[in-house]
């Protein structure tokens, strides 16, 4: 467990650019309040959450249950917000999962619930971009995503909407929107190549992932040196 925490730490403060989606769960993990109720997606998402925002006693957490049916987020944070009025409630979710529902965020707005959104934005369905290479050995198909600002969005809808790219900057940012009187957006722009590979990667899939390179996956290239570099990282 204290190796593990260790490779937590290292990938979740890590200062590269494009940024690493993890810094953007660790960052706000660290300054969610004791009481927060957090809301997650079905994605890679839900694997930074796990990951990187340590669950306290005094707070809840949910993500969509075995079905794992996506854009959950927003709809469970407005459904806190109204049951709790006094506490924070945060969704964190996928662009994808967001863009399914984001209108419900004027909802939030027009009844003035003060709820806080934190999008990982990396332009793609992430989760099934992996789940193509590890499960069944394809390069990425039909997987991205058209970019949206989210930011312009929340303040069309009448809330207000914070961006965060730069790793080293991304706390101050996560803390000036939770401070944010009313409801908020909060895009947090990341490397969409970041793998979300399970702790202990099977030879199967190991080998899938090699297959879905050499049979063309467009960014072979870097997601080789992404993943071979994480390793090297850990060997030091
Ligand atoms: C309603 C619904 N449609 C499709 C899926 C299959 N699915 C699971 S995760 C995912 C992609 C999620 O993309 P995004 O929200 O951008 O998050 P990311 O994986 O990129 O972090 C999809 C399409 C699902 N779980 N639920």
């Amino acid at each position: 467990m204290e190796d593990w925490s260790k490779v937590m730490e290292e990938r979740a403060t890590r200062r590269d650019v494009p940024m690493k989606p993890q810094v953007i769960a660790h960052e706000l993990g660290q300054r969610l309040s004791d009481h927060a109720i957090v809301s997650c997606d079905s994605g890679t998402i839900a694997t930074w959450w796990a990951r990187h925002i340590p669950v306290k006693a005094g707070q809840m957490h949910s993500i969509s249950g075995n079905l794992a049916s996506m854009a959950n987020g927003l709809p469970y944070t407005i459904a806190a917000q109204i049951a709790f009025p006094h506490r924070q409630c945060v969704a964190f979710v996928g662009d994808g999962g967001f863009s399914m529902l984001m209108a419900e965020f004027a909802t939030a707005v027009k009844y003035k619930l003060p709820i806080k959104v934190v999008i990982v934005k990396n332009n793609t369905l992430g989760q099934i971009n992996w789940e193509q290479m590890v499960f069944l050995g394809n390069p990425e198909f039909g997987v991205d995503l058209h970019p949206i600002d989210f930011a312009a969005i929340a303040r069309a809808c009448g809330g207000e909407g914070f961006t965060a790219e730069d790793a080293a900057d991304c706390g101050r940012v996560v803390e000036e929107f939770l401070q944010v009187p009313g409801p908020a957006i909060l895009q947090a722009v990341v490397d969409p190549l970041e793998p979300p590979l399970p702790a202990k990667v099977t030879a199967d899939q190991a080998l899938k992932f090699a297959e879905s390179l050499l049979r063309g996956e467009p960014n072979r290239t870097q997601i080789a040196l992404t993943t071979l570099s994480d390793k090297v990282r850990e060997m030091v």
